[in-house]
Protein backbone atom coordinates (compact mmCIF):
# COMPACT_ATOMS: atom_id res chain seq x y z
CA UNK A 1 0.00 0.00 0.00
CA UNK A 2 1.98 2.94 -1.27
CA UNK A 3 2.26 5.85 0.97
CA UNK A 4 0.94 9.09 0.49
CA UNK A 5 4.37 10.38 2.99
CA UNK A 6 7.81 10.34 1.85
CA UNK A 7 9.20 7.75 -0.69
CA UNK A 8 11.87 5.44 0.83
CA UNK A 9 15.00 4.26 -0.48
CA UNK A 10 16.19 1.23 -0.28
CA UNK A 11 18.07 -0.21 2.78
CA UNK A 12 20.91 2.01 2.77
CA UNK A 13 23.80 1.53 5.02
CA UNK A 14 21.97 1.44 8.28
CA UNK A 15 19.91 -1.53 8.03
CA UNK A 16 21.70 -5.00 6.99
CA UNK A 17 18.83 -5.81 4.60
CA UNK A 18 15.24 -4.18 3.37
CA UNK A 19 13.06 -6.76 1.83
CA UNK A 20 10.79 -4.96 -0.10
CA UNK A 21 6.63 -7.65 -0.95
CA UNK A 22 4.50 -4.63 -0.15
CA UNK A 23 1.40 -5.53 -1.52
CA UNK A 24 0.12 -4.41 -5.07
CA UNK A 25 -2.57 -1.14 -4.84
CA UNK A 26 -4.59 -3.73 -7.68
CA UNK A 27 -4.54 -6.68 -5.01
CA UNK A 28 -6.49 -3.93 -2.59
CA UNK A 29 -8.59 -2.88 -4.99
CA UNK A 30 -9.73 -6.50 -5.35
CA UNK A 31 -10.51 -6.91 -1.67
CA UNK A 32 -11.79 -3.71 -1.13
CA UNK A 33 -14.50 -3.74 -3.76
CA UNK A 34 -14.93 -7.43 -2.85
CA UNK A 35 -15.45 -6.39 1.35
CA UNK A 36 -17.93 -3.43 -0.02
CA UNK A 37 -19.77 -5.88 -2.14
CA UNK A 38 -20.58 -8.24 0.52
CA UNK A 39 -23.32 -8.36 3.02
CA UNK A 40 -22.93 -7.06 5.78
CA UNK A 41 -20.16 -4.78 4.41
CA UNK A 42 -16.76 -5.06 5.54
CA UNK A 43 -13.24 -4.03 5.55
CA UNK A 44 -9.25 -6.05 6.22
CA UNK A 45 -8.05 -3.63 9.65
CA UNK A 46 -4.75 -4.32 7.60
CA UNK A 47 -6.11 -1.34 5.56
CA UNK A 48 -5.81 1.13 8.51
CA UNK A 49 -2.12 1.56 7.90
CA UNK A 50 -0.51 4.07 6.17
CA UNK A 51 1.66 6.07 7.61
CA UNK A 52 -0.90 8.38 9.33
CA UNK A 53 -2.86 5.50 10.36
CA UNK A 54 0.73 3.92 11.95
CA UNK A 55 1.13 7.17 13.80
CA UNK A 56 -2.37 6.96 14.71
CA UNK A 57 -1.68 3.53 15.97
CA UNK A 58 1.24 4.23 18.22
CA UNK A 59 -0.80 7.62 19.97
CA UNK A 60 -3.74 4.68 20.75
CA UNK A 61 -1.11 3.26 22.82
CA UNK A 62 -0.47 5.99 25.08
CA UNK A 63 -4.54 6.65 25.66
CA UNK A 64 -5.41 5.84 29.48
CA UNK A 65 -8.23 3.79 28.07
CA UNK A 66 -6.07 1.73 26.04
CA UNK A 67 -4.78 -0.78 28.43
CA UNK A 68 -3.08 -3.20 26.00
CA UNK A 69 0.32 -1.64 25.38
CA UNK A 70 1.39 -0.43 28.82
CA UNK A 71 0.27 -3.98 30.17
CA UNK A 72 2.29 -5.83 28.20
CA UNK A 73 5.38 -3.93 28.24
CA UNK A 74 5.38 -3.46 32.04
CA UNK A 75 4.96 -7.61 32.03
CA UNK A 76 8.17 -7.68 29.16
CA UNK A 77 10.28 -5.67 31.56
CA UNK A 78 8.77 -7.65 34.27
CA UNK A 79 10.03 -10.86 33.25
CA UNK A 80 13.40 -10.23 31.01
CA UNK A 81 15.50 -11.93 33.16
CA UNK A 82 12.68 -15.78 32.77
CA UNK A 83 12.84 -14.95 29.08
CA UNK A 84 16.20 -14.20 28.66
CA UNK A 85 16.96 -17.90 30.37
CA UNK A 86 14.46 -19.48 28.61
CA UNK A 87 15.38 -18.23 25.40
CA UNK A 88 19.30 -18.65 25.32
CA UNK A 89 21.46 -16.37 23.97
CA UNK A 90 22.44 -15.66 20.31
CA UNK A 91 18.79 -16.12 19.07
CA UNK A 92 17.57 -14.53 15.77
CA UNK A 93 14.23 -12.20 16.54
CA UNK A 94 11.45 -11.90 13.80
CA UNK A 95 8.73 -9.32 14.91
CA UNK A 96 5.44 -9.83 13.15
CA UNK A 97 3.58 -6.68 13.04
CA UNK A 98 6.38 -4.62 14.50
CA UNK A 99 5.01 -0.98 14.21
CA UNK A 100 7.08 1.51 16.06
CA UNK A 101 9.14 -1.09 17.33
CA UNK A 102 9.02 -0.08 20.76
CA UNK A 103 8.22 -3.27 22.52
CA UNK A 104 11.14 -5.25 20.75
CA UNK A 105 13.64 -2.78 22.71
CA UNK A 106 12.61 -4.01 26.27
CA UNK A 107 13.19 -8.03 24.66
CA UNK A 108 16.58 -6.78 23.01
CA UNK A 109 17.88 -5.09 26.56
CA UNK A 110 16.73 -8.67 28.18
CA UNK A 111 18.28 -10.85 25.24
CA UNK A 112 21.54 -12.55 26.17
CA UNK A 113 23.76 -10.98 22.36
CA UNK A 114 20.73 -11.42 20.03
CA UNK A 115 22.07 -12.48 16.36
CA UNK A 116 19.83 -10.35 14.43
CA UNK A 117 16.57 -8.65 14.37
CA UNK A 118 14.00 -8.52 11.09
CA UNK A 119 10.66 -6.45 11.83
CA UNK A 120 7.93 -7.45 9.55
CA UNK A 121 5.02 -5.03 8.67
CA UNK A 122 2.99 -4.34 5.67
CA UNK A 123 3.34 -0.07 6.76
CA UNK A 124 6.55 0.43 4.61
CA UNK A 125 7.54 3.91 5.25
CA UNK A 126 6.72 3.39 9.18
CA UNK A 127 8.88 0.22 9.56
CA UNK A 128 11.46 1.77 7.59
CA UNK A 129 11.44 4.78 9.90
CA UNK A 130 10.98 2.35 13.03
CA UNK A 131 14.15 -0.13 12.12
CA UNK A 132 16.41 2.93 11.76
CA UNK A 133 15.65 4.27 14.82
CA UNK A 134 16.35 1.05 16.16
CA UNK A 135 19.31 0.45 14.31
CA UNK A 136 20.20 4.06 15.36
CA UNK A 137 20.05 2.60 19.63
CA UNK A 138 21.42 -0.71 18.55
CA UNK A 139 24.59 0.28 16.85
CA UNK A 140 26.20 -3.16 16.82
CA UNK A 141 23.38 -5.57 15.88
CA UNK A 142 22.25 -6.53 12.32
CA UNK A 143 18.80 -4.89 11.67
CA UNK A 144 16.96 -5.88 9.17
CA UNK A 145 13.14 -4.96 7.47
CA UNK A 146 10.90 -7.03 5.55
CA UNK A 147 7.31 -5.17 4.13
CA UNK A 148 4.97 -7.88 3.51
CA UNK A 149 1.29 -8.64 4.14
CA UNK A 150 2.13 -11.60 6.81
CA UNK A 151 -1.59 -13.18 5.42
CA UNK A 152 -0.17 -14.40 2.58
CA UNK A 153 2.63 -16.52 1.96
CA UNK A 154 6.20 -15.04 1.69
CA UNK A 155 9.70 -16.81 2.67
CA UNK A 156 12.24 -14.93 4.78
CA UNK A 157 15.50 -16.49 3.20
CA UNK A 158 17.17 -18.94 5.40
CA UNK A 159 20.73 -17.44 5.35
CA UNK A 160 18.84 -14.81 7.09
CA UNK A 161 18.97 -16.61 9.98
CA UNK A 162 22.13 -18.45 10.33
CA UNK A 163 22.42 -21.86 12.06
CA UNK A 164 20.94 -20.45 15.83
CA UNK A 165 17.84 -20.27 17.82
CA UNK A 166 15.08 -18.93 16.23
CA UNK A 167 12.28 -16.28 18.30
CA UNK A 168 9.23 -15.17 16.40
CA UNK A 169 8.21 -12.10 18.61
CA UNK A 170 4.23 -11.22 17.83
CA UNK A 171 3.48 -8.76 20.44
CA UNK A 172 0.59 -6.68 20.33
CA UNK A 173 -2.25 -9.02 20.82
CA UNK A 174 -2.43 -8.54 16.57
CA UNK A 175 -3.68 -12.05 16.63
CA UNK A 176 -6.59 -10.96 17.93
CA UNK A 177 -7.49 -9.08 14.76
CA UNK A 178 -8.05 -12.20 12.64
CA UNK A 179 -10.74 -14.75 13.21
CA UNK A 180 -10.06 -17.98 15.23
CA UNK A 181 -9.79 -20.06 12.10
CA UNK A 182 -7.58 -17.42 10.06
CA UNK A 183 -5.13 -16.78 13.30
CA UNK A 184 -4.47 -20.54 12.85
CA UNK A 185 -3.23 -19.87 9.13
CA UNK A 186 -1.14 -16.99 10.16
CA UNK A 187 0.69 -19.13 13.16
CA UNK A 188 1.06 -21.78 10.58
CA UNK A 189 2.70 -19.66 8.49
CA UNK A 190 5.28 -18.60 11.38
CA UNK A 191 5.62 -21.71 12.64
CA UNK A 192 6.82 -22.75 8.91
CA UNK A 193 9.81 -20.18 9.16
CA UNK A 194 10.85 -22.00 12.68
CA UNK A 195 12.73 -25.27 12.96
CA UNK A 196 11.13 -27.67 16.15
CA UNK A 197 11.99 -26.36 19.89
CA UNK A 198 12.43 -22.68 18.42
CA UNK A 199 10.13 -20.12 20.05
CA UNK A 200 7.15 -18.05 19.94
CA UNK A 201 6.64 -15.14 22.02
CA UNK A 202 2.79 -13.64 21.34
CA UNK A 203 1.14 -11.61 22.99
CA UNK A 204 -2.45 -12.49 23.83
CA UNK A 205 -5.77 -10.14 25.14
CA UNK A 206 -7.62 -11.87 27.67
CA UNK A 207 -11.52 -11.67 28.22
CA UNK A 208 -12.69 -9.00 30.66
CA UNK A 209 -15.83 -6.88 31.32
CA UNK A 210 -17.52 -5.02 28.41
CA UNK A 211 -17.03 -1.46 30.19
CA UNK A 212 -13.29 -2.07 29.88
CA UNK A 213 -13.06 -3.24 26.55
CA UNK A 214 -15.74 -1.00 25.10
CA UNK A 215 -13.43 2.10 26.79
CA UNK A 216 -10.29 0.83 25.46
CA UNK A 217 -11.96 1.11 21.45
CA UNK A 218 -13.62 4.34 22.29
CA UNK A 219 -11.40 6.44 24.14
CA UNK A 220 -12.46 10.01 24.90
CA UNK A 221 -10.06 11.97 23.15
CA UNK A 222 -11.05 10.30 19.84
CA UNK A 223 -7.93 8.52 18.75
CA UNK A 224 -9.45 5.29 17.75
CA UNK A 225 -12.33 6.73 16.03
CA UNK A 226 -9.76 8.47 14.09
CA UNK A 227 -7.53 5.73 13.87
CA UNK A 228 -10.94 3.46 12.13
CA UNK A 229 -11.73 6.52 9.83
CA UNK A 230 -8.28 6.52 8.44
CA UNK A 231 -9.26 3.26 6.21
CA UNK A 232 -11.67 5.48 4.50
CA UNK A 233 -8.60 8.00 3.81
CA UNK A 234 -6.84 4.90 2.99
CA UNK A 235 -9.04 3.91 0.21
CA UNK A 236 -9.66 7.60 -0.83
CA UNK A 237 -6.42 8.27 -1.66
CA UNK A 238 -4.84 4.64 -2.81
CA UNK A 239 -7.47 4.15 -5.06
CA UNK A 240 -8.80 7.32 -5.90
CA UNK A 241 -12.20 6.75 -4.17
CA UNK A 242 -14.81 9.19 -3.23
CA UNK A 243 -15.78 8.47 -0.30
CA UNK A 244 -17.50 11.28 2.06
CA UNK A 245 -15.63 10.52 5.25
CA UNK A 246 -17.47 13.18 7.44
CA UNK A 247 -21.08 11.09 7.24
CA UNK A 248 -19.35 8.36 8.92
CA UNK A 249 -18.95 7.54 12.66
CA UNK A 250 -17.23 5.20 15.02
CA UNK A 251 -18.73 2.32 16.75
CA UNK A 252 -16.82 -0.26 19.05
CA UNK A 253 -19.19 -2.47 20.67
CA UNK A 254 -18.21 -6.16 22.65
CA UNK A 255 -19.41 -8.85 21.20
CA UNK A 256 -19.69 -11.38 23.72
CA UNK A 257 -20.58 -14.60 22.44
CA UNK A 258 -17.75 -14.19 19.90
CA UNK A 259 -15.45 -13.24 22.60
CA UNK A 260 -14.55 -10.09 20.34
CA UNK A 261 -14.60 -6.40 20.78
CA UNK A 262 -15.55 -5.10 17.00
CA UNK A 263 -15.05 -1.83 15.11
CA UNK A 264 -17.97 -0.71 12.59
CA UNK A 265 -18.05 2.56 10.60
CA UNK A 266 -21.61 3.59 10.78
CA UNK A 267 -22.82 5.89 8.09
CA UNK A 268 -24.53 8.63 9.44
CA UNK A 269 -26.78 9.35 6.29
CA UNK A 270 -27.46 7.95 3.06
CA UNK A 271 -24.16 7.62 1.21
CA UNK A 272 -22.96 6.75 -2.51
CA UNK A 273 -19.23 6.68 -3.66
CA UNK A 274 -17.66 5.27 -6.36
CA UNK A 275 -14.03 3.00 -6.10
CA UNK A 276 -12.52 1.72 -9.30
CA UNK A 277 -15.28 2.34 -10.99
CA UNK A 278 -17.55 0.31 -9.07
CA UNK A 279 -20.60 1.94 -7.59
CA UNK A 280 -21.39 1.52 -3.50
CA UNK A 281 -23.83 3.12 -1.87
CA UNK A 282 -25.07 2.50 2.09
CA UNK A 283 -28.52 3.18 3.65
CA UNK A 284 -28.71 5.83 7.12
CA UNK A 285 -27.39 3.55 9.95
CA UNK A 286 -25.47 0.51 7.66
CA UNK A 287 -22.32 -0.10 8.70
CA UNK A 288 -18.74 -0.96 7.48
CA UNK A 289 -17.32 -3.91 9.47
CA UNK A 290 -13.56 -2.69 10.09
CA UNK A 291 -11.93 -4.83 12.95
CA UNK A 292 -12.27 -7.65 14.91
CA UNK A 293 -10.08 -8.17 18.45
CA UNK A 294 -10.54 -10.88 19.71
CA UNK A 295 -10.10 -12.13 23.52
CA UNK A 296 -9.28 -15.38 24.75
CA UNK A 297 -8.47 -17.70 27.92
CA UNK A 298 -5.79 -19.38 28.65
CA UNK A 299 -7.44 -22.68 27.36
CA UNK A 300 -8.92 -21.30 24.24
CA UNK A 301 -5.26 -20.01 22.92
CA UNK A 302 -3.44 -22.98 23.78
CA UNK A 303 -6.13 -24.96 21.61
CA UNK A 304 -5.59 -22.57 18.93
CA UNK A 305 -2.09 -22.38 18.74
CA UNK A 306 -1.68 -26.30 19.23
CA UNK A 307 -3.39 -26.29 16.06
CA UNK A 308 -0.78 -24.59 14.28
CA UNK A 309 2.03 -26.55 15.68
CA UNK A 310 3.28 -24.80 19.09
CA UNK A 311 2.85 -25.92 22.26
CA UNK A 312 2.65 -23.68 25.42
CA UNK A 313 5.93 -23.33 27.67
CA UNK A 314 5.41 -20.57 30.01
CA UNK A 315 2.63 -17.94 30.61
CA UNK A 316 2.75 -14.46 31.87
CA UNK A 317 -0.49 -12.27 33.34
CA UNK A 318 -0.09 -8.92 34.79
CA UNK A 319 -1.49 -8.85 38.26
CA UNK A 320 -4.75 -7.55 37.11
CA UNK A 321 -6.05 -10.01 34.83
CA UNK A 322 -5.78 -7.43 31.82
CA UNK A 323 -3.10 -9.55 29.50
CA UNK A 324 -1.01 -12.41 28.88
CA UNK A 325 2.40 -13.21 27.10
CA UNK A 326 3.06 -16.62 26.21
CA UNK A 327 6.32 -18.20 25.26
CA UNK A 328 5.59 -21.14 23.07
CA UNK A 329 7.73 -24.09 20.97
CA UNK A 330 7.46 -25.30 17.69
CA UNK A 331 6.55 -28.85 17.95
N1 LIG B 1 3.54 -4.60 17.49
C1 LIG B 1 3.15 -3.22 17.73
C2 LIG B 1 2.16 -2.72 16.66
C3 LIG B 1 0.81 -3.38 16.70
S1 LIG B 1 -0.27 -2.62 15.54
C4 LIG B 1 2.59 -3.10 19.10
O1 LIG B 1 2.34 -4.12 19.72
O2 LIG B 1 2.39 -1.97 19.57
C5 LIG B 1 -0.35 -3.88 14.31
C6 LIG B 1 0.84 -3.81 13.38
O3 LIG B 1 0.72 -4.89 12.47
C7 LIG B 1 0.87 -2.53 12.56
O4 LIG B 1 2.17 -2.00 12.57
C8 LIG B 1 0.43 -2.96 11.17
O5 LIG B 1 1.02 -2.18 10.15
C9 LIG B 1 0.86 -4.41 11.13
N2 LIG B 1 -0.01 -5.25 10.31
C10 LIG B 1 -1.36 -5.36 10.39
N3 LIG B 1 -1.81 -6.28 9.50
C11 LIG B 1 -0.70 -6.74 8.86
C12 LIG B 1 -0.50 -7.70 7.82
N4 LIG B 1 -1.53 -8.35 7.28
N5 LIG B 1 0.76 -7.95 7.39
C13 LIG B 1 1.83 -7.27 7.94
N6 LIG B 1 1.69 -6.35 8.92
C14 LIG B 1 0.45 -6.09 9.37
C1 LIG C 1 -3.18 -3.92 16.51
N1 LIG C 1 -4.33 -4.42 17.26
C2 LIG C 1 -3.94 -5.51 18.14
C3 LIG C 1 -5.11 -3.39 17.94
C4 LIG C 1 -6.24 -4.05 18.75
O1 LIG C 1 -6.29 -3.80 19.96
O2 LIG C 1 -7.00 -4.83 18.19
C5 LIG C 1 -5.69 -2.40 16.95
C6 LIG C 1 -6.62 -1.43 17.58
N2 LIG C 1 -7.84 -1.17 17.16
C7 LIG C 1 -8.39 -0.26 17.94
N3 LIG C 1 -7.54 0.06 18.89
C8 LIG C 1 -6.43 -0.65 18.68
Amino acid sequence: MTDAASSPDQAGDDLAFFIDLEPQDSDMMAEVVEGLSATPKGLSPKYFYDQRGSELFDRITMVPEYYVGRTEIALLRQIGAELAADIGPDATVIEYGSGASVKIRTLLDALEKPHLYAGVDISRTFLLESCRALKADYPDLPIGAICADFTRPFEIPAELFGDHWRLAFFPGSTIGNFTPDQAVDVLKAIRSELRPDDSLLIGVDLKKDRDVLERAYDDSQGVTAAFNLNVLHVINRVLQADIPVENFSHRAVYNEEKGRVEMHLVAEEAVSFTIGGHDFSLEKGETIHTENSHKYSEEEFNALAARAGFKPHRIWIDDNRLFSVRLMRAV
